[in-house]
């Protein structure tokens, strides 16, 4: 008798028959809901039930009343377009909703209308987990590749919590990374940096399992994938399990539990499955990654399962029971000693304590900005970069959990932590302040969104030029709405002699083009403190900062407006005297003392010019209408923008009548300023072209 069947007589169920009926009814919602939206993936959340039934109802750490205590087990679907197994899972736990303020809602995270109304507006169940808009997801995934790295980054922030944190006998940071796969995830390149790293690192508290089904889009993975995955692992360093049959639920249970004893290195759980489990047509064929069933195979898969073949969004009581009684026993039980746990921990260790608190809340220790540096004046100067190492050095100090590192560049980026007791994070000391992410630009932004999900304050770093190997993983910082810090340095032609494969161009136009993403090039050293202390106190914005190899100026601030104008994006650096400019010069990043210097020359002769400091598009735009037209007056068309990079977008700046100083070419190998006199950027450029907006001057 199937387990339906013997529901409907109402004998007792065997634990064996509850499992069985709690899978079908995962695979069966799964089903429902892609026929249903008519649009999604059903096949691998059919063959995956087993695991994703084993890990949350027997393993996980997760108390469903309060998804974000601190101390669970995190659970990342690398797979993101199996995210019906996700969906499921939440409303079967009777997961409840949080806000972003934090607070506990009470209603449930993903209730059965939102599964009915799969990848419709508003639904909490979108195509692909996503972060911020569905409590119990930690990290959005589609992108594949994406949530295995960012587990690195989960499973170094555990790492560290638990370092710092941890007392003998107060296990405040305890809990396991869990990242789910598949063939996807395991060719893209993020994947092999990331398992690297995690490799290298030893993470012991981190899994991966990878579904095995020799299926993608365009058929058996015989004609792309079919190296050795299991050598590859080991080679990295990680335990490599097999689990056979995706159906047998002990044998997962029992690779768990063997990765729990694990110590000292990562565990990789190959997982052999069948796409499509059950379906009599679609099993094992490309077709059942992303078309519904069809109406027909519907009911043949839902016979297969003894599931009643014309029931929709069936979700027998039993099974909310098993899993109340399961995970939802479980994980309130360790969430209340726990709760416990830290009211002792508190009273023991109240700075501890109140530490965890804020960092939880993503705010700021008092004295956070205690001892920033105010640069003199100096014509010479100091370059972005290093202004921007002595401001990291002084922050860290005062945030004990802002950690992060360089891939590979530190010494060229600025941004290694040098203070007594910084250290680093490697191998047996994961309590250090510094990362060594290595040349894996696209696992290093991942795993720094990793860090700020478990809500340490975490920057990555490396030329802006390489960035490009970083954006998949930023834009989803940005749309994860993570405070994320990437500190971009050699952020012009001031590489110089290393050439146009150096020398970023419309990298700054790209990040301006990204929602959400704030992009700081900062003027000066001042306002190099300027940006990091508007940065510090974002909370769901990640920024980038393009910072300066070369020597900037630092401008007396007595004769320049303060540098506390970056926290507008734009300001009125220098003016005409009495103000009613006839131009206005606009500059950013290195540029800026280039437009002090036309300006100064531009005064000299007896034009009245405007001098604006622009560090910030994005801030400038959220500024009022009255202050946008303070800086920029409406009735001033003649404009000259100058910046380093793709003039794209400096239209909206300049206007119909204005011009823009910047490049249309990929830069050249030469000294910097061979480069500065071959593309135009001399104050005698911009000076000409402002005599010429204004019809004083002959045309350049
Ligand atoms: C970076 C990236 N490239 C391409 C896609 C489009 N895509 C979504 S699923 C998929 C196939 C994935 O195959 P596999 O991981 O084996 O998933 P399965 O069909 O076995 O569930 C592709 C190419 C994507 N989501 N992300
Ligand atoms: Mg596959």
């Amino acid at each position: 008798m199937n387990a339906i069947a013997s529901a409907a007589v109402d004998s007792p169920m065997t634990s064996a028959q509850l499992d069985q009926l709690s899978i079908n009814c995962i695979r069966t919602l799964s089903i429902d809901a892609v026929q249903q939206a008519n649009s999604g993936h059903p096949g691998t959340p059919m063959a995956l039930a087993p695991l994703i039934y084993t890990l949350w109802n027997r393993v996980m750490r997760f108390d469903p009343k309060d998804p974000i205590w601190p101390n669970r087990d995190r659970f990342v679907l690398s797979n993101g377009h199996a995210s019906m197994l996700l969906w499921s899972a939440l409303h079967l736990t009777g997961t409840r909703a949080v806000n972003a303020e934090y607070e506990r809602l009470g209603r449930p995270a993903v209730s059965l209308d939102d599964i009915r109304h799969f990848r419709q507006l508003g639904s909490k169940a979108p195509g692909h987990p996503e972060y911020h808009w569905v409590s119990g997801v930690e990290a959005t995934t589609g992108p594949l590749g994406q949530g295995v790295a960012t587990s690195v980054g989960l499973a170094i922030a555990e790492a560290w919590l638990a370092n710092r944190y941890n007392r003998p006998d107060f296990e405040i940071f305890g809990y396991n990374i869990y990242a789910v796969c598949g063939d996807g995830c395991m060719m893209e390149g993020i994947a092999s940096e990331a398992a690297s790293l995690a490799g290298h690192l030893g993470l012991d508290n981190l899994c991966w399992i990878y579904d095995n089904n020799h299926i993608t889009i365009e058929g058996n993975t015989r004609i792309t994938f079919t190296e050795d995955i299991a050598a590859r692992f080991m080679g990295y360093g990680w335990n490599v399990l097999r689990v056979g049959d995706a159906n047998d639920i002990d044998r997962i249970e029992q690779a768990l539990e063997i990765f729990r004893k694990t110590k000292g290195r990562p565990t990789f759980i190959i997982l052999d499955s069948h796409i499509g489990y059950g379906s009599p047509h679609r099993q094992d064929t490309a077709a059942a990654h992303g078309e519904p069933l069809g109406e027909e195979e519907v009911r043949l898969t839902k016979r297969d399962y003894g599931w009643p073949e014309d029931a929709k969004f069936l979700v027998p009581d039993a099974v909310r029971e098993h899993f109340a009684d399961g995970i939802g026993a479980r994980g309130a039980q360790l969430h209340a000693r726990w709760t416990e746990l830290f009211a002792a921990y508190r009273s023991k260790f109240p700075e501890l304590a109140t530490e965890i608190e804020l960092m939880q809340r993503r705010e700021l220790p008092a004295k956070w900005d205690v001892g920033l540096p105010v640069f003199p004046a100096d014509p010479k100067g100091i370059a972005g970069r290093d202004a921007s190492g002595k401001v990291l050095n002084v922050l860290a100090q005062n945030i004990p959990w802002l950690i992060g590192g360089s891939a590979d560049l530190g010494s060229s980026n600025k941004t290694t932590l040098t203070f007594k007791g910084a250290g680093d994070i490697e191998p047996g000391t994961p309590g250090g302040r510094n990362l060594h992410f290595g040349i894996r630009e696209h696992a290093m932004a991942a795993a720094v969104n990793g860090l700020a999900l478990s809500k340490l304050r975490a920057f990555g770093a490396t030329f802006f030029i390489f960035s490009d190997y970083a954006r998949p993983a930023i834009r989803l910082s940005a749309l994860m709405e993570l405070p994320t810090i990437f500190v971009f340095t050699h952020d012009a032609m001031g590489d110089g002699e290393d050439g146009p494969t150096h020398q970023p161009v419309e990298q700054l136009a790209s990040f301006r083009a990204m929602p959400g993403l704030v992009v700081l090039r900062p003027g000066d050293a001042n306002e190099v403190v300027e940006t990091y202390r508007y940065v510090m106190q974002l909370r769901h914005e990640p920024a980038v900062l393009a910072l300066s190899r070369q020597p900037l100026p630092t401008l007396d601030r007595s004769k320049y407006a303060s540098a506390s104008g970056v926290a507008r994006g734009a300001y009125v650096l220098g003016d005409a005297p009495g103000g009613k400019p006839e131009v206005i010069l606009i500059g950013s990043g290195s540029e800026v003392s280039l437009c002090v210097d036309a300006h100064e020359k531009l005064l000299a002769a007896g034009i009245r010019s405007r001098v604006v400091s622009m560090p910030s598009w994005d801030i400038f735009e959220h500024q009022t209408q009255e202050y946008q037209d303070s800086v920029l007056p409406p009735d001033v068309t003649a404009r000259v923008a100058v910046e380093q990079a793709s003039t794209l977008g400096w239209e909206r700046y300049v206007g119909r009548s204005g011009r823009v100083i910047g490049m249309k070419t990929f830069g050249a190998s030469a000294p910097l300023k061979e480069l500065d006199r071959k593309f135009g950027f001399e104050p005698e450029r911009v000076t000409d072209i402002a005599k010429e907006l204004l019809g004083k001057g002959k045309k350049s």
